[in-house]
């Protein structure tokens, strides 16, 4: 059964107090089923993966793009149950940033420092912290394979410095301990077809895979229509967001998982 979602008061409300939400069950197991099976068979874009090693040297991959195509992640990032409430969340119109699917091997998978994204996107001239993430569990995510962890309420913090450790951006150690003794440390486990929504502001990090099971998420990041930033690839100033009735994921997913197939075959 294809499911509906519509954000209410009293989660906007949590969202804005919290800066997070996690919303439970956002998408069928069929809907799952499609994204798991495309994205694990996609060469095109596991040629697409790079690394962003940590400071001990461990990849953490992921592909990004932006790109506006008739395909699953696209499905995904589009759908009215992402959309509208990310739309509602931010209270602002919004447009896909880009979307990106982050992976972290058995084994074999890095950390991500604790950071805001807006600590990466203000080098791109956002004036607004005024955006928004999904992160979609294609895999379960659990604390063993290196989960999405937040610093609750970290987002009415402000924006804080970051610097570079290994190959990725992380925010102020010292500010990120200070956050840490006052505020609530949380590690977002979730199984797959939960959503988790979260600001643009709030600290997040995650651990090391090195359990034996794969984890990998797909995140669609948003930017409000009225915060002007540098236009770059994978990372655009304002376009109109097209959404997508949330029965599309099933009917794209089905006709590219064929289409794959059918090149598989040949
Ligand atoms: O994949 C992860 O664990 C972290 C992802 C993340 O921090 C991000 O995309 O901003």
């Amino acid at each position: 059964m294809m499911r509906k979602f519509s954000v209410s008061k009293q989660q906007i409300r949590q969202f804005e107090t919290d800066g997070f939400l996690m919303v439970r069950d956002l998408f069928s197991a069929e809907e799952m089923d499609l994204l798991l099976q495309i994205s694990k068979s996609d060469t095109e874009k596991q040629d697409q993966l790079h690394s962003a090693p940590d400071t001990e040297g461990r990849e953490s991959r992921l592909w990004l793009t932006s790109e506006p195509r008739e395909d699953i992640y696209n499905a995904f990032a589009r759908c009215h149950r992402v959309s509208e409430a990310m739309e509602k969340l931010l209270g602002h119109e919004i447009y896909l940033y880009h979307y990106k699917m982050m992976v972290k091997e058995a084994k074999v998978g890095g950390r991500w420092e604790w950071h805001q994204d807006y600590g990466y996107w203000y080098h791109n001239h956002c004036l607004y912290p005024d955006m928004g993430s999904v992160v979609i569990a294609v895999d379960p995510a659990t604390t063993a394979n290196g989960c999405l962890q937040v610093i609750k309420a970290s987002h009415r913090c402000g924006r804080i410095e970051h610097g570079r450790f290994g190959n990725q951006t992380g925010a102020d150690p010292k500010r990120v301990d200070l956050l840490l003794q006052n505020l609530e440390h949380v590690y977002c486990e979730m199984e797959q077809g939960d959503a988790l929504f979260f600001h643009a502001n709030l600290l997040h990090s995650s651990d090391p895979n090195q359990s034996d099971k794969p984890r990998w998420l797909m995140i669609c990041c948003y930017n409000s229509r009225h915060n002007p930033c540098n236009d770059l690839p994978g990372h655009p100033s304002y376009r109109y967001l097209e959404k997508w009735p949330d029965d599309r994921i099933v009917e794209v997913g089905c006709k590219q998982w064929t289409e794959m197939r059918s090149v598989a075959e040949d």
